[in-house]
């Protein structure tokens, strides 16, 4: 028999659920958010996802599926998404693996910080195909096995309800203890179903997917992850480097001091539904540094 998920309930310790995560990889909380930040997710991310333009990209994006980020930028119930002491103190338990070092002849432990990595509302559409199945710490280039050093903890809330039929998140349990020799298969996974308002909770490593929707109504998720924080500029260039003098620079040192996206998205910004490489914000008349980033609308 296939390895299944386990459903936990809110009222479960970090400690129980992180004890599970380390087992499976992933794991369901049941009822996670309460109902007014469920409405509220959804009153404000409704309209959003209504004009955001589907992927183009037919395996990974899905043409009928609609992915719209900036998240804390559009909705304030994210936060207690983000802030549920359940994801929080889970994610703490799996990530702040402390790491040792030398300072001289001193041993000393350092622990990593946290930093939110991704957000996203996502909605397959009825004929949406699965993606192919992936782990999300690619885009670290992350090596398997972790050896217990993950480099994300991510949770996929359930605005609608996840059923197998309209595209609940697909899971491979136990598959982040593979190598990277191991190609994941499809007769592996299982379907992480749910109610809305439970979410679930999986490490960086493990080989999930969204799932094929074969009935006639959305599925509509939100997904957010907690990332190692040390894998960053050690002087923060995006902040300490004023944009006109960005601007003029060769798009080589610009892509250098960090305004770029690499095959494997880091640093992207959602833009119309889609990954955009940051260097073309440079150019956008309704960029302005310190006002917003870029419109909290879906912007054309
Ligand atoms: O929509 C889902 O259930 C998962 C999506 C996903 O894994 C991704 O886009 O990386
Ligand atoms: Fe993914």
């Amino acid at each position: 028999m296939k390895a299944q998920l386990t459903t936990l309930p809110v009222t479960a310790t970090p400690e129980a659920v992180a004890e599970i995560l380390r087992r499976d990889g992933g794991v369901i909380i049941r009822d996670i958010v309460d109902s007014a930040t469920l409405e509220g997710l959804r009153a404000d991310l409704d309209p959003i996802l209504e004009v955001t333009p589907p992927g183009i990209d037919p395996d990974f994006a899905g043409t009928a599926t609609r992915r719209a980020g900036r998240l804390f930028a559009r909705s304030p119930h994210i936060q207690t998404l983000a802030l549920s002491p359940l994801y929080l103190g889970v994610s703490q338990l799996i990530l702040q693996k402390p790491a040792t070092y030398w300072l001289g002849e001193k041993r000393l432990d350092v622990v990593p910080d946290l930093r939110i990595g991704v957000t996203m509302a996502i909605r397959i559409y009825p004929g949406q195909g699965a993606q192919p199945l992936h782990r999300d710490d690619f885009v670290f280039l992350w090596e398997h096995p972790t050896y217990g050093r993950e480099a994300r903890v991510q949770i996929m809330l359930a605005v609608s309800d996840f059923t197998q039929a309209n595209g609940a998140t697909l899971v491979i349990p136990g598959s982040h203890r593979w190598d990277d020799q191991r190609a994941p298969r499809r007769e592996e996974a299982v379907s992480a179903e749910m109610k809305a308002g439970s979410a679930l909770i999986w490490v960086g490593s493990i080989y999930h997917a969204g799932g094929q929707n074969t009935c006639d109504a959305p599925r509509t998720g939100i997904t957010l992850s907690y990332d190692l924080a040390n894998l960053r500029q050690e002087e923060n260039q995006l902040l300490s480097v004023p944009l006109e003098t960005v601007r003029e620079m060769p798009e080589q040192m610009q892509r250098l001091l960090g305004w770029t996206m690499g095959d494997n998205f880091m640093g992207y910004v959602e833009r119309d539904g889609r990954a955009m490489d940051p260097r073309q914000l440079l150019d956008l008349p309704e960029y302005r540094m310190g006002e917003g980033i870029l419109d909290s609308r879906n912007t054309q």
